[in-house]
């Protein structure tokens, strides 16, 4: 059968494909043709007679197309609120003390443990469907508020049944050490046991996850517990990752760089050694500034030190009931901009090509290039800064997954 053949034309490309030199890896006058699922041209408009063109031809208009967003760190899929969590948090209790004492993420433990899968279903369609509507073509998705073998397999099912019902690509992350189980109580090692022994094991055989991830943290786990889960990940073929130097430097970058790890997550406190470390492995530096300023943290990550070492950084919502309850990817490429000092530009690729690095992806989405899945966002703004400046409004005018357009006009008669 032949493919569906589509002729964009009239767009003002962000490639973000540094090939090419200008920023955002603008191209001018140039137009893009999709065949399939894939991006199988992208040529210069005068080179071309659209009436010639057997296929579907769209006029852009003159808008901007950029590459689908890509949140490459969430915890979307979770039950309950902490709503009045956050209220005792106002009046001055910190986190780690409300987290202490059974409250924060063993709270969400507690309402993820109560519901069924499809419940739970319920429960994150409609943060998943934000993301979208914005933009996000790829997310990943992390368990880690199930806690016992069954319900951390619960929630990867209900990742990969939320990528079955909607137009976008989930990638799953088993993140079993995100907490001390109430069972485990006062033994981290013995649940990184269990981990390693009974959970990982049948999360591989099954294909549930794509990566292990962990919180290397006072309030998580210590290096020596993370080094020994990172171990038994690399012994079953898994890529491993970090929420790392979050809330007090211990030195988890260094150990995602050392296994090679796709990425390091949160980084305020990261020092100089764990610049280079990650460096020197190539993982990609996580910014989520969406829990920095919900906890009101004063400890920035070092964004100059990771510029000048040419350390890939992506921008991500973690998006999450304790820490950063904000199912808007824009709204973290603005809070890196504002509060990191990240560039708009830094932004942008933070939530394109560097994302899709981070998930292991650089080579199949991210950018416009051709060969690359055709995830393409059509924008009605006048300059890509405008994805992090403005919020509220929503400029998103197409978005294209895998090559089939959606088209989010809200007018009656929109297309
Ligand atoms: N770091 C965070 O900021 C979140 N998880 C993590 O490892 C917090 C998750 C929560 O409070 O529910
Ligand atoms: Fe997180």
């Amino acid at each position: 059968m032949a493919q569906e053949k589509t002729l964009w034309l009239n767009a003002r490309l962000a490639t973000m494909d540094p090939l090419h030199a200008a920023p955002y890896g603008q191209l001018e006058n140039h137009a893009l043709v999709v065949e399939g699922e894939r991006i199988a041209a992208i040529l210069p408009q005068d080179q071309l007679d659209p009436a010639c063109f057997d296929g579907h031809v769209v006029d852009c208009g003159g808008r901007w197309m950029t590459p689908g967003l890509i949140d490459c760190h969430t915890h979307l899929v979770y039950g309950g609120s902490r709503a009045e969590e956050w209220e005792q948090r106002l009046q001055g209790v910190p986190y780690q003390t409300i987290a202490r004492a059974g409250g924060g993420i063993l709270a969400t433990v507690r309402a993820t443990r109560g519901l069924d899968e499809e419940q739970l279903v319920q429960e994150s369609l409609p943060r998943l469907k934000a993301l979208m509507h914005e933009g996000v073509t790829c997310i990943e998705i992390k368990s880690g508020y199930g806690l016992t073998r069954q319900d951390e397999l619960k929630q990867l099912r209900v990742a990969r049944r939320l990528a079955d019902a909607l137009a976008v690509e989930v990638v799953p992350t088993l993140l079993a050490a995100h907490a001390v189980p109430p069972e485990f109580a006062g033994n981290p090692a013995g649940w990184i046991d269990h981990i390693i022994d009974d959970i990982l094991p049948e999360v591989a055989a099954e294909s549930l996850a794509e990566a292990v991830d962990v919180f290397c943290e006072g309030v998580g786990f210590n290096v020596e517990e993370t080094r020994r889960l990172f171990e038994a990940a690399r012994r079953h073929g898994l890529p491993v990752k970090g929420h790392v130097e979050q809330l007090s430097l211990l030195g988890g970058a260094q150990l995602v760089a050392e296994f090679g790890g796709l990425s390091a997550d949160h980084l305020e406190y990261l020092d100089e050694a764990g610049v280079a470390a990650l460096k020197s492995s190539g993982s990609v530096a996580v910014m989520l500034p969406g829990a920095f300023y919900f906890l009101r943290e004063t400890c920035k990550p070092p964004i100059e030190a990771l510029r000048r070492a040419g350390v890939a950084m992506a921008v991500a919502s973690d998006l999450n009931p304790g820490t950063s309850p904000f199912a808007s990817l824009r709204l973290a490429m603005n809070q890196a901009c504002v509060l990191f000092g990240m560039t708009p530009e830094e932004a942008l690729a933070g939530v394109t090509r560097h994302a899709a690095h981070a998930l292991g992806r650089a080579d199949r989405i991210g950018t416009l290039t051709v060969g690359k899945r055709a995830d393409l966002l059509v924008w009605s703004i006048s300059h890509p800064a405008e994805l992090s400046y403005s919020l509220g409004t929503h400029p998103l005018h197409s978005r294209v997954f895998g090559g089939v357009a959606r088209h989010l006009s809200l007018e009656k008669h929109g297309d």
